[in-house]
C-alpha cells in the first residue's frame, strides 16, 4: 500500500540554462519539449509538478533554486540532452543536492543516456540516471519512492548504484505514442520569428546511421514509431484554437521517409490536416535520399514553408565516412527538387572534418559555393564527435583522437592534412569577425522584420563566400611550419568591415520602404 497521494509528491523538472555564455544561443523557439512532455504525463497521473526551462528565463542555477526555496521536492529531474550541458547540469545538482539533502535526483536525456556510468562516478549528488525514453521511468521512479516497494530493476532504463557497482536496466519502448498526453504548453516560450511558433514531436526513431550523431546510441532503437496522423492533428489543432499558434516546427529526427508505412502515415496526415481546413505553415526534417518532388508539393498545399535538410558534404568519401549512406548526386539533386517546389531550405553541412585533404577542403567549398546556401554557419562548421557517435572510431584509426581530460569534453582531434588544420585555426579568428557582422544583420531583421532576413543573409552569405575563397588561396600558398596569427589575415577580415557599408545602404533602402 502506497501512503503518498499522489497530489503530496512534489516534482520538480528542470532544463538547465548553458554556464558559459557563448554557449547562449539565439533559439528561435524556446520551447522545451523534453521537459514539457515528461510535465504533462506526470500531471495526468495526479503529480504535483513545477517545471523550469532556465534556458528561456535565462536564469542561472541559484536563481532556479532561489525561485523554488520555498517548496519542498520529492523528486527533482534534470534534463540534459546536449552534451555540452552536462556542466551547469552538474553544477545544478550539486546544489540541488545541499539545498534538498532528502529528495531523489535523477538526470536523463541523450548525454546522460550514453554516459549514464560516467556521471554516476562523477556525482555522488546523482540519485538515478534516466536512459532512453523517460516517461516509464519517471512514473516508477516517483512510484517507488512513495511506496519504497518496488523493485528498482523494473525501472526500464534506469541507471542506478548498488552493492557498490552500477546497473543499468534494459529499456523499454513506448510502443503506442498515443497513449501519451499532450506536452504543457507555456505560451511565453513561443516564438514569434515566423508568426506564434510551437514546436511537435510526431514520432520518434530515424533509421539513420550517421557516425557523427549519438541519437541511434542514446535509444538503442532505429525504427520509427510515430503518433497517429489523427493525434497529431489532434494538438496542432489545439495549438491553433487555444493559442493562436501559426507555425510548427516538426523536431522529428526525420518527418518522413519511404518505407510504405510511412507513406500512408503522410497520406493520412495530410488528408486529416485538410479535412479540418487548418491554418498554419509548418517545418519539417529529412534525409536528402527522401525528397520527392510529388510529397513536397502535397505538404506545400497544406502549410510546409520550411525542410532541414542535412546535405553534410560534396565529397563522396566523406559521406560514406559519416555513413550517411547518400550520394552527392542524391544530396544535389534533393537540393534541386526543394528549390523547384519553392520551399525554404535550411542544409547541415559539415565543412571540415578531421580526416580531409586540402583537396577535398576545396572540394567541399566548391560544392557549397555551386548548390547555394543561404546560412553562414555552413560556410564554418566543424565536426563536433558527441560521445556514443561511431565517428570517434575513425579518428582512432586514424590516430587524430586527442585525449579528454572529462568524459564531458566534446571530442578533440587532430587533422590528417595539416593544410586543413591552418585553415582550420586561421578559421578560429574570422570567425569572431562573422560573428559580429551577422549580429548586425540579425538586428536589421529584428528591427524591419522576418520578410528582409532572406535579403540580409543574402550579404551574409555573399562576404562568408568572399572570406572563404581567400582563405583558401591564402591557406594553399602559406608556409605549414609558419605559425597561425591573427595578424596576418587582417586582409581577410577587412572584409567584414568592407561589408559593413553594404550593410548599412541595405538598412537605409529597407527603412525607406518600411516608411
Ligand atoms: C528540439 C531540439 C533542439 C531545439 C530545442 C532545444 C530545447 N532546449 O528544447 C534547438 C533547435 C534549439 C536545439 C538546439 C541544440 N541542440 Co538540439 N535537438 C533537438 C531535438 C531535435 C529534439 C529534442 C526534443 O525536443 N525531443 C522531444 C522530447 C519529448 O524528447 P527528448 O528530448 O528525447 O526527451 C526524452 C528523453 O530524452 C527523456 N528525458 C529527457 N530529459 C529527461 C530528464 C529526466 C529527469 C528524465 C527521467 C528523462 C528525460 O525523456 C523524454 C521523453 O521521453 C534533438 C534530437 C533528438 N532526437 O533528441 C536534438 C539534440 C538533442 N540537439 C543536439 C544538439 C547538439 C544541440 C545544440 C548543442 C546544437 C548546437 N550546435 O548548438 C543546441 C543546444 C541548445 C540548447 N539550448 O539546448 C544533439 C545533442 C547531441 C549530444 N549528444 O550532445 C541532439 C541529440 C541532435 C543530434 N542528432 O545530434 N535542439
Ligand atoms: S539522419 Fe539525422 S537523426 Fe538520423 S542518424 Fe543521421 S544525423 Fe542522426
Amino acid at each position: 500500500m502506497c501512503t503518498v497521494e499522489n497530489s503530496m509528491f512534489n516534482v520538480l523538472l528542470v532544463a538547465p540554462n548553458f554556464i558559459e555564455k557563448w554557449n547562449k544561443l539565439e533559439l528561435a523557439c524556446k520551447e522545451n519539449l523534453s521537459i514539457n512532455a515528461l510535465a504533462a504525463y506526470l500531471l495526468g497521473r495526479g503529480y504535483n509538478v513545477v517545471t523550469i526551462n532556465a534556458q528561456f528565463e535565462n536564469w542561472d542555477n541559484e536563481r532556479v533554486l532561489e525561485e523554488v526555496k520555498d517548496v519542498e521536492f520529492d523528486f527533482i529531474g534534470v534534463s540534459c540532452s546536449p552534451q555540452k550541458l552536462y556542466l551547469s547540469s552538474k553544477d545544478f545538482i550539486k546544489k540541488a543536492r545541499k539545498r534538498y539533502p532528502t529528495s531523489c535526483i535523477t538526470i536523463g536525456g541523450v548525454f546522460p543516456s550514453l554516459s549514464y556510468e560516467d556521471i554516476l562516478n562523477d556525482l555522488p549528488e546523482v540519485d538515478f540516471v534516466s536512459t532512453g525514453e523517460g516517461e516509464l521511468a519517471l512514473e516508477l521512479i516517483c512510484h517507488y519512492l512513495q511506496c519504497k516497494i518496488d523493485n528498482l530493476m523494473q525501472i526500464p532504463g534506469l541507471a542506478y548504484r548498488s552493492n557498490g557497482k552500477i546497473n543499468i536496466n534494459p529499456s523499454k519502448r513506448i510502443e503506442n505514442l498515443d497513449s501519451l498526453p499532450f506536452p504543457i504548453r507555456d505560451v511565453r516560450t513561443f516564438s514569434n520569428v515566423k508568426g506564434v511558433y510551437a514546436n511537435v514531436i510526431a514520432g520518434r526513431g530515424c533509421y539513420g546511421n550517421c557516425s557523427f550523431c549519438s541519437i541511434h546510441s542514446a535509444y538503442e532503437y532505429r525504427q520509427r514509431i510515430c503518433r497517429s496522423p489523427k493525434n497529431v492533428v489532434d494538438e496542432i489543432e489545439d495549438l491553433i484554437q487555444k493559442y493562436g499558434v501559426e507555425f510548427i516546427q516538426f523536431h522529428d529526427d526525420i518527418f518522413y521517409d519511404y518505407t510504405p508505412k510511412s507513406q500512408q502515415w503522410l497520406k493520412e496526415f495530410i488528408q486529416e490536416v485538410k479535412e479540418r481546413s487548418l491554418d498554419f505553415r509548418f517545418r519539417i526534417y529529412l534525409r536528402p535520399n527522401d525528397v520527392r518532388k510529388k510529397e513536397l508539393l502535397e505538404l506545400k498545399e497544406i502549410g510546409l514553408d520550411t525542410v532541414f535538410i542535412g546535405i553534410e558534404s560534396g565529397v563522396q568519401r566523406i559521406l560514406n565516412e559519416m555513413r550517411k549512406g547518400i550520394t552527392v548526386a542524391q544530396a544535389e539533386e534533393a537540393m534541386k527538387i526543394l528549390r523547384e517546389v519553392d520551399i525554404e531550405v535550411c542544409m547541415g553541412f559539415i565543412t571540415i572534418v578531421p580526416t580531409m585533404t586540402f583537396e577535398e577542403l576545396k572540394k567541399n567549398y566548391a560544392f557549397l559555393y555551386r548548390i547555394g546556401s543561404d546560412n553562414d554557419a555552413n560556410f564554418h562548421n566543424r565536426l563536433n564527435i558527441y560521445n556514443g557517435c561511431y565517428y570517434e572510431n575513425n579518428l582512432r584509426d586514424y590516430n587524430l583522437l586527442i585525449k579528454k581530460t572529462n568524459f564531458w569534453d566534446i571530442h578533440t582531434y587532430h587533422f590528417l592534412d595539416i593544410r586543413v588544420e591552418k585553415y582550420h585555426d586561421y578559421l578560429q579568428f574570422i570567425k569572431m569577425y562573422g560573428k559580429k557582422f551577422k549580429h548586425m544583420a540579425n538586428n536589421i531583421v529584428v528591427s524591419y522584420g522576418q520578410k528582409y532576413s532572406k535579403l540580409v543573409n543574402q550579404v551574409v552569405v555573399s562576404v562568408w563566400t568572399e572570406v572563404t575563397i581567400q582563405l583558401l588561396e591564402f591557406v594553399e600558398t602559406v608556409d605549414v611550419k609558419d605559425t597561425v596569427s591573427e595578424n596576418k589575415i587582417e586582409f581577410i577580415e577587412d572584409i567584414f568591415d568592407k561589408n559593413i557599408i553594404k550593410l548599412i545602404e541595405l538598412e537605409k533602402q529597407i527603412a525607406l520602404e518600411c516608411g
